[in-house]
């Protein structure tokens, strides 16, 4: 069965958003086109309590986008975004809600951060994501969203590490870093995951 995982389409991910992917509202038209040739569609959403670890407003003498040490794992401190039931974290006005059938929530823990839709970052704690795909049936992962090299890589490389086909849709993504993003892919392949465009998807 053909999925389609769509990976935090939030406003603070959005040009003039809190942590904005540069072009990440020009994804919004081709996954609302893409939902009508999948058997099942899902989403992540990122809903960060106030003063989340992540934040670099949370420490005190850190950046943003400086790299911290947060128990043991490597963390890069964001600005504030996509705090439960703010704007920022609201779907893209635009986005196609109507076929979504379920949405999970991640990076809800205030002291670790989850870029993964399955997994938070020391894999601790499931989002209940894959359980609920294997027993949909969902055997086929085609992934989009934002941000390429994190949200989507990180999901990606969970869906491929708990056995699932996994498909990044290259044109329904993009990234914070570009540079980033093309190590990202390299690892995507090696990993047994596929790159596709969206042209390439048959109904
Ligand atoms: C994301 C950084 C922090 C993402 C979420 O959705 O890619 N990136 N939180
Ligand atoms: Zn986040």
């Amino acid at each position: 069965m053909k999925t389609l995982v769509l990976i935090d389409v939030q406003n603070d991910f959005m040009p003039g958003g809190a942590l904005a992917v540069p072009e990440g509202d020009q994804i919004v038209p081709l996954v609302n086109d893409l939902q009508d040739k999948f058997d099942l569609v899902i989403a992540t959403q990122d809903w960060h309590p106030p003063r989340h670890a992540s934040f670099a407003s949370s420490h005190e003498n850190s950046e943003e986008f400086e790299v911290i040490k947060l128990d043991g794992i490597d963390q890069v401190l964001w600005p504030d975004h996509c705090i439960q039931n703010t704007k920022g974290a609201n779907f893209h006005p635009k986005l196609k809600t109507s076929k979504i059938e379920a949405i999970f929530r991640k990076g809800t823990d205030i002291k670790i951060d989850s870029y993964s839709g399955f997994y938070d970052n020391a894999h601790q704690k499931s989002t209940g994501l894959s359980g609920y795909l294997k027993e949909k049936g969902a055997g086929e992962l085609y992934f989009a969203g934002l941000a390429a090299e994190y949200c989507v890589y990180f999901s990606i490389l969970d869906a491929l590490a708990e056995g699932f086909q996994a498909t990044l849709i290259e044109d329904a993504t993009r990234a914070l870093n570009n540079e980033e993003f093309e190590k990202a892919k390299i690892a995507i392949l090696r990993k047994g995951g596929k790159i596709i465009t969206s042209g390439e998807l048959i109904i």
